[in-house]
């Protein structure tokens, strides 16, 4: 039974249901009796195991197919009515073109099938800063998921109301998991995402990056708003005031592990505590206090689970012990529970690997994927923040960048303002290192991490940041590089990382409360060395000091790269980052 008497709804899940032709349309309303109903479908069907009782309460393991593993950039498309509205950073395929060629795969794609019809709200319910989506599948493990990782069920239509219009339409099948037929397009311009051919999370939890970044990037720019690739995460100092920072990260250079971190000894014992907000997106709005507020518009984490464990992440391996949905990960059947690489030492000795076959570890075979997951309930997270649910979001006061260099960036500088805190956010980059295939080393541009995900061309995105900094005026939170990943000559990483990132975003914070003093530099402010708390730390001043250099050489060779980067957005790069890239060669000579 339809759970609206929104007719822009309705008509929508007719129009789908004529071209899908499913056997029968259910409504998800969220109810736990309609989800125990699904599960146990699942379980029957073999889609899903259920894992041991004791140990995983609730937790359940599924496998992709072997081909279907990761998003697929190269499948991925922006279509909007106008090409040069995609910009050079994303594929682009003509909307009518897509919408027929898309047309014949879904129609009758879903006889035989049944369809679901999954409304979700992005943000708390309640909140002016959330948005909903309705996503049609053919996936119980797209339910499943969405559960977990957005606020499901009727409540999302109800906030909705009667009349809005404004709602995402997500169509998803399955169809054959054919990777020839793959394709995950977005019209932004119509508020509609079509996916078909796979059931990986990144391609098919319609609400995470297709709607959360690349749809909701262009709401965001059209509506004043940001839609980011950040973590948010609160410090609380003794005293129990908490201030916020958002970071961005390029995938695979730990945020999840920065969002749920472990004060160092040094701050645990005066009582600073680290919360978690988000560990992926955010979305952020000019507040009625002129300051930035952030809320993360997921309700869980879909965490990449190889190298999580009791010390990289004992807060997402907390979240992972209930409730939880594994895929591609090692079944272990002596006690029918989970393994991965990275999780302990002892991989188990009965048991199947991700692709379902029997796995012996001595081998040196991978059990898990790489890239296998768990989804996980935000409530699951013994640091999860208190203003988690808050509909008016947590205010931020700054915003961190991030990549992985080897040399060129210091572990820490603060931008001179915010259009040249753009400046920074826009030669994010990070370098290739061996876990991925193709040359190792090789600087890989990745603009404030949205690379993948920036729903419209990226010069435009870069002035929408820039307007928002005039909007935001002299309330904008400050902006900040960090870099975890210099090394030394021989390669290894010099900075200890994980927990003691916190000593850097100490820093960070007392920059912005005006309590630190910085140096200049030509990229912008440094921390005295001795303005960094290696307390408890087997390191040197001298070390930090090296860590903080910036060597102009490089920087050169930085800038030239940065030159090449900005010709592809032709006349659509804004001026102001053009004057910030000459300023710094200015600075380098
Ligand atoms: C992710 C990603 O899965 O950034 O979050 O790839
Ligand atoms: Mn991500």
């Amino acid at each position: 039974m339809a759970l609206t008497k929104n007719q822009n709804v309705l008509n929508w899940v007719d129009e789908v249901v004529a071209l899908t032709k499913p056997d029968q349309v259910v409504w998800i309303d969220g109810s736990e009796e309609q989800l125990k109903a699904l599960r146990d479908q699942a379980l029957a069907s073999g889609e899903m195991t259920a894992l041991n009782e004791e140990k995983l309460p609730g937790c359940l393991l599924h496998r992709t197919a072997v081909n279907d593993v990761a998003r697929v950039e190269h499948r991925t498309f922006i279509c909007s009515q106008d090409e040069k509205d995609a910009g050079p950073t994303n594929n682009w395929w003509d909307p009518k073109e897509a919408y027929t060629k898309l047309g014949e795969m879904f129609d009758g794609v879903m006889k035989g099938r049944t369809m679901y019809v999954i409304p979700y709200s992005m943000g708390p319910i309640g909140s002016v800063m959330s948005k909903v989506g309705v996503e049609v599948t053919d996936s119980i493990y797209v339910v499943l998921n969405m559960d977990i990782m957005t606020r499901m069920g009727k409540a999302a239509l109800d906030h909705l109301g009667p009349d809005s219009n404004d709602f995402v339409r997500g169509l998803h099948s399955k169809a054959d998991i054919d990777e020839e037929k793959r394709y995950i397009c977005h019209f932004p311009e119509d508020n509609t995402i079509w996916s078909i051919n796979s059931g990986y999370g990144g391609n098919v939890l319609l609400g995470k990056k297709c709607f959360a970044l690349r749809i909701a990037s262009y709401q965001g720019k059209n509506e004043g708003w940001m839609a980011e690739h950040m973590l948010i995460l609160g410090v609380e100092n003794p005293q129990g005031d908490v201030r916020y920072i958002a970071a961005a990260f390029p995938s695979a250079c730990g945020k999840t592990n920065l969002a749920m971190l472990i004060p160092p000894e040094v701050y645990a014992k005066q009582g600073y505590k680290v919360w978690t907000v988000g560990d992926d997106i955010a979305w952020l709005r000019k507040g009625e206090d002129g300051r930035l507020w952030a809320i993360n518009p997921e309700n869980g984490f879909f965490g990449v689970a190889p190298g999580t464990n009791e010390k990289s992440n004992p807060n997402a391996l907390a979240s992972t012990r209930k409730g939880t949905i594994f895929t591609n990960v090692v079944h272990n059947l002596d006690d029918n529970t989970v393994w991965w690489e990275g999780l302990d030492k002892n991989p188990p000795q009965n048991a199947l690997n991700w692709k379902g076959e029997k796995w012996d570890s001595s081998t040196g075979e991978k059990g898990a994927h790489p890239n296998s997951r768990f989804t996980a309930p935000a409530v699951n997270c013994p640091c999860i923040s208190s203003e988690f649910n808050n509909p008016k979001g947590v205010p931020i006061s700054a915003i961190v960048f991030g990549g992985r260099r080897a040399k060129t960036a210091p572990l820490v500088y603060q931008s001179r303002d915010w259009q040249h805190g753009v400046f920074v956010g826009s030669i994010m980059a990070s370098e290739t290192t061996a876990a991925a295939t193709g040359a190792v080393g090789v600087v890989r541009r990745d603009p404030m991490a949205m690379l993948p995900f920036c729903g419209y061309h990226m010069g435009d995105y870069f002035k929408h940041w820039l307007e928002m900094g005039e909007k935001l005026g002299d309330k904008a939170p400050k902006i900040f590089n960090v870099n975890w990943f210099r090394t030394d000559d021989e390669g290894h990483f010099i900075w200890p990382g994980f927990g003691d990132n916190m000593r850097v975003l100490m820093w960070i914070l007392d920059r912005c409360a005006g309590k630190a003093d910085a140096v200049e530099t030509p990229i912008g402010y440094e921390p005295k060395a001795e303005d960094i708390n290696i307390e408890g730390l087997d390191l040197t001043i001298d070390t930090v000091r090296d860590l903080l250099n910036v060597d102009k050489s490089l920087w050169k060779e930085e800038a030239k790269g940065i030159h090449e980067f900005y010709g592809k957005f032709g006349d659509r790069l804004p001026n102001e980052l053009q004057d910030e890239l000459a300023a710094l060669e200015k600075n380098l000579d």
